[in-house]
């Protein structure tokens, strides 16, 4: 195969969802002439299962057969922590199979230990960041690199015959949004037009909090105050209008890591979103910027879903472990100015946090019936690469450098830790909202509690969910379920008996 001076060729991998940033990158690619397939698997939870748990080697010899048959240039896989073993695997069948394949990885995880992602003999070449610019350069410049050249890429290190070309240190990032091309949504869309009914969509890139389990207090640190960024109101309305056109969504996603954070900005854009858009959107927000004015736009531009990270309830630990100042009466009263105005929220929480024990998590239980959200989600803390809370637990003695090589390497089940006294707590968490408030006291003060010890998700968890999806029509895990319906169906004719 000589590729020499044709149109390049970038197929992509992607299971599980929709990407932003795939389709970003495949936009700026697309616009330069650069042909670009996206190979996609609505199949295995790797995030509720492990990677490590499901690889199936027939599985991913099919994907990397399938891969191959379409002879890109380039196969470029987006990582997360949760994704990598499987990624991986597939990459190495893909080099078996054909060799000339060059394999470039980017996103959250090999930006993170881009060294390690490297050192992996079927990778190629490696992004760093923001990678819609820097995957252009690697593409133009491919004839180059194999032709014998050495250019250096902003955001890229690749191998070249036993050497590495690039810095490990330069976190690419793009500094105006708007001179980003609206995401390739047909790449998803055309794979699984099920998608089409709810327009992922984002208005800022970064967070200008710091939380310690989560990505941005690394990336924060690594690329400095400059990481929050904004699109324009006008920018982002341009591309929803096309949406509706083109795709009529029933509903907006804003996938923005803390929505509303910038009063001014805000106040603006959802009086433009009401006049021009107004289709029922869910956003993520933060309890410390709820403010009666935000509550009031939100609501009126017709916001039906908020999920509110609240996370932890002890106010110490939220500041000393998780580096976030929440206050208890600041919650409640986030909760009341949203409630009130008929906005179903969900309130994230995080068991499993460091100092955190059975009593703060039946405190929580209390709070949470008495300051009422429509639902709660709890998750169990897991350990990320290069995230404080990951240091701060290998410091105490509660992970171990093995457990951080494995989670580095993939195995996030690594670092998770679950207490037996969890269970109970979990199970009354999701079905609480269903119940009277003066039975769940009872619950919490009798011994009635501790007889649900219940393991099974799809009891405690999945079924409450469910049921609270199809008793409200605007609850947006009503389009995530149906993806899990379809997941599981598809995932029984692959891993079923044949
Ligand atoms: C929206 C979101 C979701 C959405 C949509 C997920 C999706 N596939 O996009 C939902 C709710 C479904 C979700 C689920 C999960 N998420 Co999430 N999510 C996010 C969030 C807030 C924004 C992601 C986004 O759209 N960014 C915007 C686009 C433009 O950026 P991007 O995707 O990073 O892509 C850019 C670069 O990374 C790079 N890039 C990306 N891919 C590639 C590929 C190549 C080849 C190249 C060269 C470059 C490149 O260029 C892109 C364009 O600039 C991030 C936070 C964050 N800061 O990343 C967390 C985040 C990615 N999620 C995270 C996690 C843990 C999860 C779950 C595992 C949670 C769980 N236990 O269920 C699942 C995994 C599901 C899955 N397989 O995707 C972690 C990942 C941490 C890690 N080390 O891997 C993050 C970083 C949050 C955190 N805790 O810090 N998530
Ligand atoms: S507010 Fe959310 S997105 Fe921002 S740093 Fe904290 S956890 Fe991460």
């Amino acid at each position: 195969m000589n590729t020499f001076g044709r149109e390049k060729f970038v197929t992509f991998f992607y299971n599980d969802y929709e990407s932003l940033g795939i389709e970003y990158i495949s936009a700026v690619l697309r616009k330069e002439g650069v042909k670009t397939k996206l190979i996609y698997k609505n199949l295995i939870d790797y995030y509720a299962f492990d990677s490590s748990r499901k690889i199936d080697g027939k599985l991913y010899q099919k994907i990397a057969s399938e891969i191959c048959s379409h002879n890109p240039d380039v196969l470029a896989l987006s990582l997360l922590t949760d994704t990598f073993k499987a990624n991986m695997l597939i990459a190495s069948f893909v080099k078996e199979l054909n060799p000339k394949i060059k394999i470039l990885a980017g996103g959250v995880h090999a930006s993170l230990l881009p060294q390690l992602t490297l050192s992996y003999p079927q990778i190629d070449a490696i992004s760093i960041g923001e990678g819609e610019f820097s995957v252009l350069a690697y593409m133009q410049s491919l004839d180059a690199i194999y032709g014998g050249e050495f250019p250096l890429l902003k955001g890229i290190v690749y191998k070249q015959n036993e050497r590495l070309i690039g810095s490990f240190l330069d976190y690419t990032i793009n500094e105006e949004l708007d001179k980003i091309p609206f995401p390739d949504k047909d790449l998803f869309y055309n794979e699984d037009p099920s998608m089409k009914s709810h327009y992922f969509v984002q208005c800022s890139r970064g967070c200008p909090f710091a939380c310690s389990f989560c990505i941005n207090d690394y990336l924060n640190s690594k690329v400095g105050g400059k990481r929050f960024r904004y699109r324009s109101p006008e920018n982002i309305i341009e591309e929803l209008m096309l949406a509706k056109q083109k795709y009529s969504p029933s509903f907006v996603a804003f996938l923005d890591e803390c929505f509303g954070f910038d009063k001014e900005w805000i106040t603006k854009f959802l009086n433009l979103y009401k006049d021009k858009i107004a289709l029922p959107f869910l956003a993520s927000i933060h309890p410390n910027i709820v403010t009666p004015q935000l509550a009031d736009l939100m609501q009126d531009a017709n916001c039906a879903y908020v999920a509110m990270g609240v996370q932890s309830l002890n106010e110490n630990i939220s500041k000393t472990v998780l580096k976030r100042s929440i206050k208890r009466d600041k919650v409640a009263k986030a909760i009341e100015l949203i409630r009130s105005r008929n906005m179903i929220l969900q309130c994230d929480h995080i068991f499993g946090i460091p100092g955190e024990n059975r009593s703060d998590m039946l405190d929580t239980l209390s709070f949470y019936n008495e300051n009422r959200p429509s639902l709660v989600s709890v998750y169990w803390l897991s350990f990320y690469p290069k995230a404080y809370i990951t240091e701060f637990a290998r410091e105490k003695g509660i992970i171990s450098e093995q457990d951080i090589e494995d989670i580095e390497n993939g195995k996030i089940s690594s670092g998770i830790k679950r207490v037996y006294g969890y269970y109970d707590i979990n199970f009354w968490m999701n079905y609480f909202i269903f119940l009277n408030k003066n039975f769940i006291r009872w619950v919490i003060n009798s011994g009635f509690l501790s007889l649900f010890k219940i393991k099974n998700i799809f009891i405690s968890s999945a079924f409450p969910r469910a049921l609270f999806a199809l008793l409200h029509k605007r609850d947006w895990n009503r389009y995530y379920m149906r993806r899990v319906i379809m997941k599981k169906i598809n995932n029984l004719k692959v891993w079923g008996p044949s």
